[in-house]
């Protein structure tokens, strides 16, 4: 199966409203990583790229997209969410060839791009401004406006999903936007543009530059047009983006992954917990911001869990992606580089069970056997360190404060889930954890498209999803009228 089946003859940047070559004419190879064949050539973007593609942003931004009223906006979102589920088994397989994710989760990722952009559009006319009481002969009130120009620098674990919630809040918010998917993985990327066409969405305010990091990612971080910067990416990666953005005092959301934890209690429903214990961590290989890689375990059900968590390894099958077992492979050379150093540094470790990797997965995939690390100590690498593939670690605790100690006991803050019937234990916990999610007594809440997210710590700033995401993609200006 090659691209020009599912839907694209080349992939070349959009810009403006239509598609175009590279100013400079360069292509990088696109890999499928289930099995190391290269899928196509897509554009290498560079600085002439994003400078053209920011000059369309910015027109666009004098054109009938300004004068467009909120619930019209609105409306165009709703019209791409409606295409985006039309065209949901494409983009799966489209997303599963180019990511290697089973096909079941690409087409999950691709019904949650239709949910955000309804959401989204739902949401455009939603954020009002306010009046404030102030001195007598003054009316005062505030106004939510677009920031300018937003650009979007992605990763390649879940485009779909990142694209709906950040590209479609900012457009909801009236913002033009410029997308850099990452070089790894970016069709879905630019299937989305073509359904933001298709429904209407005006020239130019969706524009997106495929291309690598340290070309098209920095001059589009770094462009002086750019009004503010949305990241999902490495640590390393953010911190460079945030300088840049400061540059230009340019705000910036980051979102940086974790190493997040669930904490499980002697009082725990088992049976519940098991699926979300295991799931959190194999999840796209393991390759997820919110990937739940440390499971700390009270020493009452120590055992138990780990044995039952072992059990469900054991059972794990890992593959290509069009053949939708339930792990894929990593999405590179590189990144399964990264998690056998990891899986190298916990040679000295006891390794509870393993997944099987099946006798005909292609040999040029990435693939990693899950693994699952016990009696792991909590200053152990792998207790510390984001490795963004199939491991877990299950640590064990004595009481609440120590499992408390535990969780917070990393420079992340993205997510941690508890696993307990007491409700006191469950609100003292919430209000204890360091992240930006709490679950209780589920890990996930189903990725609602609804729920705000992001993190603290090394885990990044700013809120996307939801209601919330809107504030970050606006300004807010106040307005004081003195009439007597
Ligand atoms: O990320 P990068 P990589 C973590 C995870 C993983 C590690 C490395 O631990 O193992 O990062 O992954 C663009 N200026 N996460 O190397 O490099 C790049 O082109 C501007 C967690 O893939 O941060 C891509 O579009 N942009 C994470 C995006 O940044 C630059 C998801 C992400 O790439 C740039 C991915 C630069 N100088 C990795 N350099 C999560 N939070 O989910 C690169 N980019």
């Amino acid at each position: 199966m090659s691209i020009q089946d599912i839907w694209f003859d080349t992939a070349l940047c959009f810009i403006g409203g239509a598609w175009v070559d590279p100013v400079e004419g360069q292509t990088l190879e696109l890999e499928n990583p289930s099995t190391g064949d290269v899928i196509c050539l897509i554009a290498r973007g560079q600085q002439d790229d994003i400078d053209r593609a920011v000059t369309a942003a910015q027109d666009a931004l004098q054109g009938p997209w300004a004068r467009m009223t909120a619930p019209e906006r609105g409306r165009i979102l709703a019209r791409i969410g409606q295409l985006v589920l039309e065209n949901a088994d494409k983009l799966a397989r489209l997303e599963a060839m180019d990511v290697g994710k089973p096909l079941k989760q690409a087409k999950a990722d691709a019904l949650a791009l239709a949910r955000y952009m309804e959401f989204y559009g739902g949401a455009a006319d939603k954020l009002h401004g306010h009046t404030i009481p102030y001195l007598d002969g003054y009316t005062v009130y505030t106004l939510r406006e677009p920031h300018g120009v937003t650009g979007h620098i992605i990763p390649w674990n879940y485009p779909m999903q990142i694209i709906g919630r950040s590209v479609g809040a900012a457009l909801a918010m009236g913002n033009a936007a410029v997308l850099k998917p990452a070089e790894e993985a970016c069709l879905t990327a630019l299937a989305f543009a073509d359904l933001a066409r298709q429904a209407g969405l005006p020239d130019g305010v969706l524009n997106v530059v495929p291309g690598l990091g340290i070309e098209a990612g920095a001059a589009l971080s770094g462009h002086a047009g750019v009004n503010h910067v949305s990241f999902t990416g490495s640590v390393g990666v953010g911190k460079l983006i945030q300088r840049q953005a400061s540059e230009h005092i340019v705000p910036v959301t980051l979102e940086l992954g974790g190493k997040s934890p669930q904490l499980v209690f002697d009082d725990a429903d088992i049976d519940a917990a098991l699926p979300f214990l295991v799931n959190a961590g194999v999840q796209n290989a393991g390759q997820t911001c919110s990937a739940s890689s440390r499971i700390l375990v009270q020493r009452g059900v120590f055992d138990e869990v780990l044995d039952r968590m072992a059990a469900r390894y054991g059972e794990l099958q890992v593959g290509p992606a069009m053949s939708d077992l339930d792990v894929g492979p990593l999405i590179s050379a590189r990144q399964k580089e990264i998690v056998a150093g990891f899986l190298a540094q916990g040679a000295s470790l006891e390794k509870a069970a393993q997944g099987q990797i099946v006798s005909d997965a292609p040999a040029g995939g990435h693939y990693v056997a899950p693994t699952l690390f016990a009696g792991v100590s909590p200053g152990h690498i792998l207790a510390q360190e984001e490795i963004f593939g199939p491991v877990q670690v299950v640590i064990p605790f004595d009481d609440e404060a120590e499992a408390l100690s535990i969780a917070n006991g990393t420079q992340f803050g993205l997510v941690a889930s508890v696993w307990s019937r007491d409700g006191a234990r469950q609100m003292r916990l919430a209000k204890a954890l360091r992240a930006g999610q709490v679950f209780l007594n589920n890990y996930g809440a189903g990725g609602g498209v609804e729920l705000p997210f992001g993190g603290t710590g090394l885990s990044g700033h700013g809120r996307e999803k939801g209601f919330e995401a809107l504030y970050g993609f606006s300004t807010l200006k106040t307005v004081a009228a003195l009439h007597g």
